[in-house]
């Protein structure tokens, strides 16, 4: 098995911005397509998209095609070989972490094709030769602002829910549907003037503060027959690097700062009122410390780290050392490559970080996350809700479910 072509365009995300999109061609027969993804919330220490702009981004990709073909795309790290005889810096700030990400999703889907081996168990053979597979819990973005809404949203990024009481995928995946639809509702009863505007992720993005905000989400979930956190937990992402501004978080929208112990308490309070699941960088990028302590307060809690991250192996070291989180996002286009993101899996496996795998805010509608969280032994899969580019994940969840039955994994 060889690849015999590589092809490449400018295409673009859902929110209408340039992107790549690779075909990688093996034995002239076999089509792989990867395109990549973008967020609006980055990390300071992700890979760097297009260190220069698309175009030259991938006119250094085709004019250095030939150094992929005749290799064995089923090979990430063979892959990964040859992306770096292109740009050896540890951030692609030469060729691109979009066409790392295009490149090397496009191998592994063009191999699995060829073998007829679905991408969760070809990935998961070079994880440590996974076998033992179960499906994560869906993740959704049911309510937001930050980066991904308008003025008068809530300053925090994400409300995400998480249909803990879920016997299977299918009824998972339904009870965050029927939540997302409760959610409009629920805030239609507060604000009769909603235009059920929605945010990049497909999330509603209503004139609301923080606390409404949760308190709505909260409703919807009793509204729609749940029992609150023993049937549907809540988790939030805060973004704080987004509100980060040394020495103070500044939450523009509700006219209010905090400073590092404010934010703290801040995030404790939230974490016990509504008993969340999940607190996703509920402090700014560089807080290693401040995570830790409330990783230490709230050890049940999946304390993660995204912009701290930021699917990076020596930012995750660091992490484990100072024992500043216990969940880590995996966003395969932060590390690069697939074989990146690989080795952050295993380490992270093997601390007992436990992994989220997330879509970004700009998708395309690929469907590979889906394969990714399943062969990475993820606990949940951050894909959001509604809308073609999200669904396209979820619905990949229902086609593996139709042929492997999996169970789903234990939180
Ligand atoms: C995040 C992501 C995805 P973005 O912060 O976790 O929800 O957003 O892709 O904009 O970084
Ligand atoms: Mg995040």
């Amino acid at each position: 098995m060889k690849i015999t072509d590589l092809k490449a365009r400018i295409c673009y995300n859902s929110r209408g911005e340039k992107s790549i999109e690779v075909d990688v061609i093996i034995d002239d027969k076999y089509i792989g397509r990867a395109a990549s993804p973008s967020g609006a919330s980055t990390g300071k220490h992700e890979a760097v998209s297009f260190p220069k702009n698309v175009e030259d981004s991938l006119s250094l990709l085709l004019s250095n095609k030939n150094r992929f073909i005749g290799l064995d795309p089923s090979k990430e790290d063979t892959i990964y070989q040859a992306l770096k005889s292109i740009d050896n810096t540890d951030n692609y700030s030469i060729i691109g972490g979009s066409i790392a990400y295009a490149v090397s999703i496009a191998a592994a889907d063009s191999a699995s094709k060829a073998l007829s081996l679905p991408l969760f168990q070809l990935i998961g053979k070079s994880l440590n030769n996974n076998t033992d597979y179960k499906f994560p819990y869906p993740l959704g973005n049911v309510l937001g602002g930050g980066a991904h809404a308008g003025p008068g949203t809530p300053d925090i990024q994400e409300f995400l829910i998480v249909p803990v009481g879920a016997r299977n995928i299918r009824d998972a995946l339904e009870t965050n549907f029927r939540i997302h639809k409760a959610v409009r509702e629920a805030i239609k009863k507060r604000d009769k003037d909603f235009t059920f505007g929605r945010g990049d992720e497909g999330a509603w993005a209503p004139k609301m503060n923080n606390e409404e905000a949760i308190k709505v989400v909260e409703e919807a979930i009793k509204d729609s027959g749940y029992v609150f956190r023993k049937d549907v937990a809540i988790g939030i992402d805060f973004a704080s690097s987004s509100l980060w501004k040394d020495p103070f978080y500044i939450y523009a929208r509700s006219d209010k700062k905090r400073d590092r112990r404010e934010q703290i308490e801040y995030v404790s309070a939230l974490i016990r009122d509504y008993k969340l699941i999940y607190a996703e960088d509920p402090v700014h990028e560089e807080a290693f410390d401040d995570m830790r302590e409330l990783t230490s307060r709230f050890p049940d809690v999946y304390i993660t780290g995204d912009d701290l991250l930021v699917t990076n192996k020596e930012r995750l070291r660091r992490a484990i050392e100072e024992k500043s989180c216990n969940a880590a996002i995996l966003k395969v286009n932060q590390a690069g490559s697939l074989y990146d993101a690989i080795l952050f899996a295993g380490d992270a496996n093997r601390n007992n970080i436990r992994i989220v795998t997330s879509h970004r805010s700009g998708e395309s509608i690929d469907a590979h996350i889906a394969h990714i969280a399943i062969a990475t032994n993820s606990k949940m899969l951050k894909a959001g809700v509604v809308g073609g580019e999200r669904i396209a994940k979820l619905n990949e969840l229902i086609r593996i479910n139709e042929e492997y039955a999996l169970p789903l994994t234990s939180l």
